[in-house]
């Protein structure tokens, strides 16, 4: 590890707010890279990823978590579990909030799961690029007495407006420390972790609300494919082979994601592989079977199995 021992801002920032308020579309913004998955459809990230920021003065770790809700199964407890914990190991929250959309229910959900924090907390007034500004003035009129907001940021994870602002904040509040990774370290996910969300995302964005966060993906087997000569170079050309399973409910949705004729299906696959191509920077043959397993998001072991990939 090429750890450095001068003293720089070092500290964790946890990434918290109701789904799809732009949480993981801001972690990737400012990492430049994509380390979370992406969807239109509510409760897209499941686990804690951890996305590292490393510059010359700094190095912030954030926490991108599941979007908050009150949990039904056993899959949305270990959800919120993971934002629980989260919270206790922040040195900053950045409370995210959607600010094209009024006040609710779930956003009052949010404001109580963080009362009993003592953790400074920055509001992130997120999608100011499709909001109307008198309804954002009038968000942060709602918000500054809800909590002892340290800031108030209105940005747009979208088009990175104000994000470099957020990022001067951040810094001001995270303690003097030697650096915890090294400097090109930008995330603690497995390889196999990656490849299966990537896979669900396609899922995510080919089904409509039908099946909003009922699949789970598996990564069964990683290999190479086999070739015909020995040379180095043909090896390549003959790239990976990856099994994976889509785990799903019901059979219904066995045959919504395969598609009429197999279509749906295929297109998850060519969307899929195309990015892990570009990841694994070799010719990816994907091999999917959606699987029913019913209650899976109730089977601790299931959860296991996805978790530790
Ligand atoms: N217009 C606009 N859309 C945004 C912005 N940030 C995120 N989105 C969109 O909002 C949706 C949800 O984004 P995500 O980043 O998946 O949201 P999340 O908070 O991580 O959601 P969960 O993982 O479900 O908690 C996606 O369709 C994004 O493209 C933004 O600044 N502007
Ligand atoms: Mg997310």
């Amino acid at each position: 590890m090429n750890k450095k021992s001068k003293l720089s801002r070092v500290g964790y920032v946890a990434l918290i707010g109701r789904p799809n308020a732009g949480k993981s579309t801001l972690l990737n913004y400012i990492l430049g890279q994509k380390i979370a998955i992406i969807s239109d459809k509510p409760q897209t990230t499941r686990t804690s990823i951890l996305g590292i920021k490393t510059t010359e003065e700094a190095q912030i770790i954030f926490i991108d978590n599941p979007g908050v809700h009150k949990p039904l199964h056993r899959l949305n407890r270990r959800m919120m579990n993971f934002v629980y914990s989260s919270l206790e190991t922040a040195d900053l929250i950045c409370l995210t909030v959607d600010a094209s959309l009024k006040y609710g229910h779930g956003d009052q959900f949010v404001i109580d799961t963080l009362k009993s924090v003592s953790t400074p907390i920055l509001l992130l007034l997120n999608k100011v690029d499709i909001s109307k500004k008198n309804k954002i003035l009038l968000l942060i009129d709602h918000y500054k007495d809800l909590l002892p907001f340290a800031e108030i940021i209105p940005l747009s994870a979208f088009n990175g407006v104000n994000v470099d602002v957020l990022e001067e904040q951040i810094i001001k509040y995270l303690p003097l420390a030697e650096k915890l990774y090294s400097d090109d370290e930008i995330s603690d996910q497995s390889l196999n972790f990656l490849l299966s969300e990537i896979i669900r995302e396609k899922v995510l964005a080919q089904v409509e609300q039908e099946l909003p966060f009922t699949t789970a993906v598996y990564i069964e087997h990683v290999g190479d494919r086999q070739s015909a000569g020995d040379e180095e170079q043909e090896q390549k050309r003959a790239g990976k082979f990856i099994k994976a399973s889509i785990l799903v409910d019901r059979d219904n949705h066995r045959k919504m994601i395969i598609g009429k004729g197999g279509s749906r299906i295929k297109t998850i696959g060519t969307e899929a592989r195309k990015e892990i191509e570009e990841i694994l920077q070799a010719h990816v043959y994907l091999d999917l079977h959606v699987k029913v397993q019913e209650g899976w998001r109730d089977s601790a072991n299931v959860l296991d199995l996805i978790e530790q990939q």
